[in-house]
C-alpha cells in the first residue's frame, strides 16, 4: 500500500493506524507547506487536493481519514480496531468518526468557543473510561489526531480537560503512535 502523507496533518492518523495493523506501505510525502497537494499530478490521485490518500495494493484509491481507518480495520481484524459483528458498537464508532471529521476537525474555523464545545463533549465522554467506546479503535485514532494538533491553538490551561489530557498520554504511549510520529519528524518540506 501507499500513503500519500504530509507530516503531522490528518494523514497522521492513517498513518498510525497502518502501523497498528503491521501493514506493509510505502510513505510518499505530499508538502502541504510546499503545496504540494494542490498540484495537478496530485489532483489526479485526489481531486479535493487532500491528504491523506491510502493506495491499495490492488489499486483502489481511498480518500477521507475515516475510510482510510475503516479499510484498514477491516482489512486487519487481528489489530482488533473495528468492533466486527456488533452493531451497536461498530455504530458506536462509526459515530465518533464522524464527530471527529465534522464537529472536531471544523471547530477550528469557528472559534474558541467552537472548539472548547467540541472537545468538551470528548472530555466528557472520557470521564469514566480509557478509549471513547470503552475498547480502543479507529475512533480514538481520529480523535487523538485531531487533539494532538489543535491542543496548542486551543490555549487551555492544563486541568482544562483532565480526561482528555490523560487519553493524550495515554495514546502517546502506544508503540504506533510513537512510531509514527517518530517517522514523520524526519520528514522536512
Ligand atoms: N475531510 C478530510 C480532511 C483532510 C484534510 O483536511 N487534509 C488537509 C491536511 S489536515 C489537507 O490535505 N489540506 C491540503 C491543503 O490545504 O492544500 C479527511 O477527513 O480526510
Amino acid at each position: 500500500m501507499k500513503l500519500y502523507f504530509s507530516p503531522t496533518t490528518s494523514s497522521l492518523a492513517t498513518h498510525i493506524a497502518l502501523i497498528e495493523c503491521g501493514a506493509d506501505f510505502e510513505l510518499i510525502p505530499r508538502f502541504l507547506a510546499n503545496e504540494e497537494t494542490r498540484t495537478p499530478e496530485f489532483k489526479a490521485i485526489n481531486p479535493d487536493g487532500k491528504v491523506p490518500v491510502l493506495v491499495t495494493d490492488d489499486g483502489h484509491v481511498i480518500t477521507e481519514v475515516a475510510a482510510t481507518l475503516y479499510y484498514l480495520a477491516r482489512k486487519y481484524p487481528a489489530a482488533n480496531l473495528w468492533p466486527e459483528g456488533d452493531l451497536n458498537a461498530e455504530a458506536e464508532v462509526m459515530s465518533w468518526l464522524s464527530f471527529a471529521a465534522s464537529t472536531l476537525h471544523g471547530s477550528r474555523g469557528k472559534g474558541a468557543e467552537a472548539m472548547d464545545h467540541a472537545f468538551s463533549v470528548v472530555d466528557q465522554k472520557l470521564s469514566d473510561r480509557d478509549w471513547l467506546t470503552g475498547r480502543y479503535t479507529i475512533a480514538d485514532i481520529h480523535v487523538f489526531r485531531i487533539y494532538w494538533k489543535f491542543k496548542t491553538a486551543l490555549e487551555a490551561p492544563a486541568g482544562t480537560y483532565p480526561a482528555l489530557e490523560a487519553y493524550h498520554d495515554r495514546m502517546l504511549a502506544r508503540p504506533a503512535v510513537a512510531q509514527a510520529l517518530d517517522v514523520e519528524d524526519g520528514f522536512k518540506p
